[in-house]
């Protein structure tokens, strides 16, 4: 069944703010105004993005019975990057069920393909596809080829793979690492299928390659962006977040 993406894009199109760097690299990427959340809803609510991407704890404390008007989305998994195993596991360390109490109106997974625990995410990834479908909402799914099986996780045919993992899988919606050039990111759209293609963001850049890559991306045919700290990293973080929105929705 083809669930409804309706409330988590605009005339087809994303853009989802991401907000769960805390778990994944910890403080470092935080400033004074970013390491608090209610600054960065601030940011999500300004009618820029289509969706918040939160952990359970920040969905729970800082969104759930608040008057925010941006879609959240919250994230199933998760791991810290203390763990230096060569082959990483994120697990899974919130439901479905508790992800809609708090209000989602999508959830997310990472899938690490390549990884020597990529099986039980594949699993754990199933379960919630098959839970989320049962509730009509969509899932998104991160794939990450990470691991020691993997020596090139920027490899275009890599990424090409992790696409069609993610179409093979269920995902409503794929987040991918951009391959660097326009030929081959047009051979990971292919291979998304009907499944549809964020591009993430990943370290801050400077705002011209960042644009120029988010046309790119757009006119290969992803359906936007699901980025964090290009956005909340920036001295003006709003600023930024249009001139991303004027490129998607154009
Ligand atoms: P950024 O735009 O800040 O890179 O956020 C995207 C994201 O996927 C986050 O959702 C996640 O916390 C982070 O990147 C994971 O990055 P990595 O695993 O590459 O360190």
């Amino acid at each position: 069944m083809q669930v409804n993406l309706d409330k988590i894009t605009k005339n087809g199109k994303a853009l989802f703010l991401a907000y769960d760097q805390g778990l994944e690299h910890g403080p470092t990427d935080f400033n004074e105004e970013s390491v608090n959340p209610l600054k960065v809803l601030e940011i999500a609510d300004s009618g820029f993005f289509t969706g918040l991407i939160l952990q359970k704890g920040i969905a729970e404390k800082y969104f759930f019975n608040k008057n925010y008007q941006v879609p959240l989305i919250v994230k199933l998994n998760g791991k810290t990057n203390l763990i230096k195993d060569e082959d990483p596991y994120s697990p899974q360390i919130c439901s479905v069920a508790e992800a809609l109490s708090y209000g989602a109106a999508a959830v997310g997974y990472t899938i690490y393909i390549g990884s020597e625990h990529e099986p039980k995410m594949t699993a754990e990834f199933g379960k919630i596809e098959q839970e989320a479908e049962e509730a009509g909402i969509p899932v998104i799914a991160w794939m990450y080829p990470r691991g020691r099986n993997i020596p090139d996780e920027k490899d275009p045919k890599i990424i090409a793979y992790a696409a069609r993992v993610g179409l093979e899988l269920g995902a409503d919606i794929i987040k991918i690492r951009y391959t660097g050039d326009p030929v081959s990111f047009n051979w990971v759209i292919r291979n998304a299928g009907e499944a549809k293609v964020v591009v993430m963001g990943g370290s801050k850049e400077d705002e011209k390659t960042f644009l120029e890559r988010t046309s790119i991306v757009m006119d290969q045919g992803a359906i936007g962006l699901a980025v964090g700290r290009n956005i909340w990293q920036n001295p003006q973080p709003l600023k930024i977040a249009k001139k991303i929105a004027e490129i998607i929705w154009n």
